[in-house]
C-alpha cells in the first residue's frame, strides 16, 4: 500500500462534522488501530481508495455486493429507473415484481412488506410478532445483531460488540426488560426461558447463521429445535436473514437448512447496493399489518423504484440458470452463481486452514457458503463466549498485514467476511498467499 494522504485529510475533516468521522461505527479502524481509507470507486471484487490504492474487497459493502461492485446490469437498470423518477410515494409496478420474486424464492414467505433497512425490517417484525401473539417478551441470542432498534440493542453484536457497548446507552430499562438474551446453540437455555415465561414469549429472533460476532454455525438440529419449541409454545420464529438471505442459497439459510420460520427479515442483497429492507412470512401473520390489521408500520421511501430496480436485477442475475438442459429443481440447486460462491468459499477455507497450520498459528476458520471468519483461537467457535476467546492483537496484526498486501477485511474481529461472484480463483489464491505470508511473520 502506498500513501494514505488524501484519506487521512478527509478523515480529519470528517471528524469535524460527523461523530467519529463515520456514518456507521463499523467503518472506523478503532478495533484494529489506524484510520479508515475513503473509497473513490469500486468495481467487481476491487475497491480503490482516494489515494489510488487498490484492494481485493471482502467486506462487499457488508454483504449486498454479492455480484461484486458496479455490476453492469444493476447500473443500467438504476440509470433507467432514475430517468423515470426517483420516488413516487404511490404504488409502482417494481414493488409488485420484487414482492413476487421474494415470495417465489423464499419458501416460507407468503406475503412481504418492503421497507428501507435491515434495522427497520427487524424492528417491524418484532412489533408484528408482538401484535399477532399479544405477548411482550422476545428472545434473542447474545452476539446476534438485528439492527439498532431499542429492544434489539441488548447484548448485540457488530459495532455494538466491537466498541464495547453491546447494551447501548439510551435504551430504557423498561424496554430492555422484555428482551430475554440467551447463548446461541444452547437448547437447555431456550427450554428454561419458555418454562420461566409461560405464554409470555412472542417470538425468538435469530440469525440462523450468526454473522455479527464473526461467523458461527448452528449445531446440527439446533434450528429444528428452535422451530419446534416456538411452535409448541405459541411463539413465532423469526429468522433475521438480512445477511444470509439470497446469499447462502437462493432461498437463504432457511433453504440451506430446511427450516420454515414464521417471519423472515431481509435487506442488503435485495437492494442491489441501494438502501432497502423487507420482512415477510405467513400470510395470516402479515395480514395483521396496517392497513389490513392493527399493527402499524410505514415509510415514505418504502418500495423505492431505484432500490427495487437494483434489487430485482441482482436477484435475477443470481438466479440465472446455468443451463437450459437442467430441470426446474436442479436449476435452482446447480445455479451458476451459488455453485461458484461455494467453490470460492471452499478454496479460501482450505487455503486459510493450510496457511495457519503451516505457520503454527491457532486459527479457527468458520465458513458457510460465501461467508467466513478467521478467529485467532485454538478451540471451536459455536457462540459468543467462544468468539470472545479470539486473540485481538493477533487479529490486528493480521488485518494490517493483509491490508498492506492489498486485501481488505472488515476492521473488526467480530464481523463476517463476504465473497462475491466477481472474486476469482486467482483473487482467492492471492489472498491465501498473503495470509500465509502474514501468518508466518506472527
Ligand atoms: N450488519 C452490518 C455489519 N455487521 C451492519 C453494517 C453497519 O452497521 O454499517
Amino acid at each position: 500500500m502506498s500513501s494514505q494522504t488524501r484519506s487521512n485529510a478527509l478523515f480529519a475533516e470528517a471528524l469535524k462534522y460527523i461523530p467519529g468521522g463515520v456514518n456507521s461505527p463499523v467503518r472506523v479502524f478503532r478495533a484494529v488501530g489506524g484510520q479508515p481509507f475513503f473509497a473513490q470507486r469500486a468495481e467487481g471484487a476491487r475497491v480503490w481508495d482516494v489515494d489510488g490504492n487498490e484492494y481485493i474487497d471482502y467486506v462487499c459493502t457488508w454483504g449486498p455486493a454479492i455480484l461484486g461492485h458496479a455490476h453492469p446490469k444493476i447500473i443500467a437498470v438504476v440509470k433507467a429507473a432514475a430517468g423515470r423518477g426517483t420516488s413516487f410515494g404511490i404504488p409502482n409496478p417494481l414493488e409488485v415484481k420484487m414482492a413476487r420474486l421474494i415470495c417465489g424464492l423464499v419458501p416460507s414467505i407468503q406475503k412481504v412488506r418492503l421497507c428501507n433497512s435491515g434495522t427497520e425490517a427487524c424492528m417491524s417484525a418484532i412489533r408484528l410478532a408482538r401484535g399477532f401473539t399479544r405477548r411482550d417478551q422476545i428472545v434473542k441470542f447474545d452476539g446476534c445483531y438485528h439492527g439498532h432498534a431499542d429492544s434489539l440493542l441488548v447484548k448485540a453484536g457488530s459495532g455494538a460488540l466491537t466498541f464495547g457497548h453491546p447494551d447501548s446507552a439510551g435504551v430504557p430499562a423498561d424496554f430492555a426488560k422484555h428482551t430475554i438474551v440467551l447463548p446461541f446453540n444452547d437448547a437447555d437455555a431456550v427450554k428454561a426461558a419458555f418454562a420461566a415465561n409461560k405464554n409470555g414469549i412472542a417470538a425468538i429472533i435469530v440469525e440462523p447463521v450468526p454473522g455479527n460476532a464473526g461467523l458461527y454455525l448452528p449445531k446440527p438440529g439446533y434450528l429444528e429445535f428452535l422451530r419446534e419449541i416456538t411452535k409448541a409454545n405459541g411463539a413465532l420464529l423469526i429468522f433475521d436473514e438480512v445477511m444470509t438471505g439470497f446469499r447462502l442459497a437462493p432461498g437463504g439459510a432457511q433453504e440451506r437448512f430446511g427450516i420454515s420460520p414464521d417471519l423472515t427479515c431481509l435487506g442488503k442483497i435485495i437492494g442491489g447496493g441501494l438502501p432497502v429492507g423487507a420482512f415477510g412470512g405467513r400470510a395470516d401473520v402479515m395480514d395483521c399489518l396496517a392497513p389490513v390489521g392493527p399493527v402499524y408500520q410505514a415509510g415514505t421511501l418504502s418500495g423505492n423504484p431505484l432500490a427495487m430496480a437494483a434489487g430485482i436485477a441482482a436477484l435475477e442475475e443470481l438466479n440465472r440458470p446455468k443451463s437450459k438442459l437442467q430441470g426446474p429443481k436442479s436449476k435452482r440447486a446447480m445455479n451458476d452463481a451459488y455453485s461458484r460462491l461455494e467453490k470460492l468459499g471452499a478454496q479460501l477455507e482450505t487455503g486459510m486452514r493450510d496457511a495457519a497450520k503451516a505457520a503454527h498459528v491457532p486459527v479457527r476458520f468458520n465458513r458457510c457458503g460465501s461467508m467466513f471468519c478467521a478467529y485467532f483461537t485454538a478451540g471451536p467457535v459455536w457462540n459468543l463466549a467462544d468468539a470472545m476467546k479470539s486473540d485481538r492483537d493477533r487479529f490486528k496484526q493480521f488485518f494490517h498485514g493483509m491490508l498492506a498486501a492489498g486485501i481488505y477485511l472488515a476492521p473488526s474481529p467480530f464481523e463476517a467476511g463476504f465473497i462475491s461472484t466477481a472474486h476469482t480463483a486467482a483473487d482467492i489464491g492471492r489472498t491465501v498467499r498473503a495470509a500465509a505470508d502474514v501468518l508466518r511473520r506472527h
